[in-house]
């Protein structure tokens, strides 16, 4: 039995995925090409930095270092425009949910994101206190598959890597938990998921029948 969990924000809790695509292909747009969502699905769960460098990529783009810089920030700012329309209506099923049992059950809980937009979304949804750590892109160095953000959030709680869990939706989480030695739980895809020790479709279908509200 764990005694932590910590959770991935895009993906497992919300699904930001669709904000930072509209704002990829607007950039993308402006920049004179096309990039679809099947392009996208190679910048869930990486950094803001490698996710330009991914999209640059599909764009046949090579820039320096100061344009990428003033490019990302573009981005960001649209993101974060977006972000401001977010609220609770926006969790994914279960997340609220199972995030309270997992408290009620005497787990510590903490946030593992690549985001440097984590914080802001945790209180556009409304959940900001249900984490007793918050690890962000803001905070680590190493971007997944680095273990580095697991590592630092089961320190942040006080825990043994081995006695945590983590909960992810991106095949470079799963390898950053693995790599930190915690076990596991993949959200989405099997076939993509392959080294989770579990893989369900979303929180929700880990909550008991019992705590699944009735009315
Ligand atoms: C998220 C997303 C990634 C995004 C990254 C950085 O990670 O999955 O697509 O590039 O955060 O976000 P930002 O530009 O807000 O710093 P996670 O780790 O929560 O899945
Ligand atoms: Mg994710």
């Amino acid at each position: 039995q764990s005694r932590g969990a910590i959770f991935d924000l895009d993906g497992v809790i919300v699904d930001t995925a669709r904000y930072h695509y509209l704002a990829w292909r607007r950039l993308a747009s402006e920049l004179g090409f096309e990039f679809s969502l099947a392009d996208n699905e190679r910048l869930k769960g990486v950094s803001r930095a490698r996710s330009l460098e991914l999209l640059l990529e599909a764009g046949g783009l090579s820039l320096g270092v100061e344009k990428k810089a003033a490019l990302a920030e573009k981005k960001n700012r649209w993101y974060v425009e977006s972000l401001a329309r977010m609220d609770g209506s926006e969790l994914l099923p279960g997340a609220r949910d199972y995030l309270l049992a997992q408290r009620a059950a005497g787990r510590r809980v903490a946030l593992g994101s690549a985001s440097k937009n984590a914080g802001m979304i945790l209180q556009r949804l409304g959940i900001a206190g249900l984490f007793d750590a918050v690890i962000d892109g803001t905070r680590v160095t190493n971007a997944k598959p680095d273990p580095e953000v697991f590592l630092l959030a089961a320190r942040e709680l006080a825990l043994a890597p081995a006695d945590c869990v983590v909960f992810e939706d991106a095949a470079a989480g799963v390898e950053a938990a693995r790599r930190a030695g915690m076990r596991v739980v993949g959200i989405g895809d099997a076939a993509i998921l392959r080294d989770a020790d579990l893989v369900v479709s979303g929180l929700d279908r880990l909550l008991p029948a019992a705590s699944v509200p009735t009315a």
